[in-house]
């Protein structure tokens, strides 16, 4: 069966009516309860397979030694600290899983959804959205007091947007500015099901996951605890 029948995004309605795509800043869009139950734990099913291996979900150790309390599967490239590689030299030197042709699909739809919100200098981004063809997804787990520390996402050799997909618990992510670390910056409730599309100026902004909140995963998204995160992009590698 084509991955298509089993994510039949098109044909699925919304389970509750949200107020649409949220400009947070320019080229940064939120579209809260963008995938609906049945989409998230389908996605949780194959959250689940991915991390059956060729390689397994792991916390990646910084350079200075620290391990990171997010722990992550990858799909197309493996993500290490800081660079991309078809083999996850850093874990076990296994070739990472293709990334799928479904979410490439669900890649567009999203930069789509996100940017076709009236707003004029989104117009040229939206257009974007036919063409962009993400090759690595990153796939986060956020267990119990997990957090990720205000970065910005600058391996890749691209500056096409990154898609964001959360289920499971609510958490705390702070989007700040291209200029430093700390403020000013605009903190968001992420809720499962929500999109978050960062390309344009905010592309190279930096951000941060301070916080998850413990049991606050809906009924009905597929995890009973913890929260996945996937981001697509573009490596512009080859
Ligand atoms: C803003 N992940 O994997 S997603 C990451 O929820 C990462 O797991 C967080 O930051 C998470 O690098 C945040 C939101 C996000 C992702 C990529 C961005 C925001 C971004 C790239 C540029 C600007
Ligand atoms: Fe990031």
């Amino acid at each position: 069966m084509s991955d298509d029948a089993l994510f039949p995004l098109a044909l699925v309605q919304p389970d509750t009516n949200h107020e649409g795509p949220r400009v947070i800043a320019p080229g940064a869009v939120h579209v809260p309860g963008w995938l609906n139950l049945e989409q998230q734990r389908w996605i949780v099913q194959r959250f689940g397979e991915w991390t059956q291996g060729p390689v397994p979900l792991r916390a990646a150790t910084l350079p200075g030694g620290h391990q990171m309390s997010v722990r992550t599967v990858c799909l197309g490239w493996h993500w290490q600290p800081y660079r991309y590689t078809r083999e996850a030299t850093d874990v076990n030197g296994r070739p990472v899983l293709e990334f799928p042709e479904w979410m490439l699909r669900l890649g567009r739809k999203a930069v789509s959804a996100a940017y076709s919100t009236g707003a004029e200098s989104h117009q040229a981004l939206a257009e974007l959205a036919v063409h962009y063809t993400p090759d690595a997804a990153l796939v986060n787990f956020y267990d119990r007091g997990a957090a990720m520390g205000m970065h910005q996402d600058k391996d890749e050799r691209s500056d096409a947007p990154v898609v964001s997909l959360s289920i499971g618990e609510t958490c705390l992510f702070r989007f700040g500015n291209t200029q430093t670390r700390t403020k000013p910056y605009t903190d968001v409730e992420l809720r499962s099901g929500d999109l978050f599309v960062f390309g344009g100026p905010s592309r190279f902004a930096y951000h941060g996951i301070p916080k998850v909140l413990p049991g606050t995963c809906p009924d009905g998204c597929g995890l009973s605890h913890g929260r996945i995160n996937i981001t697509m992009r573009v490596t512009g590698l080859s």
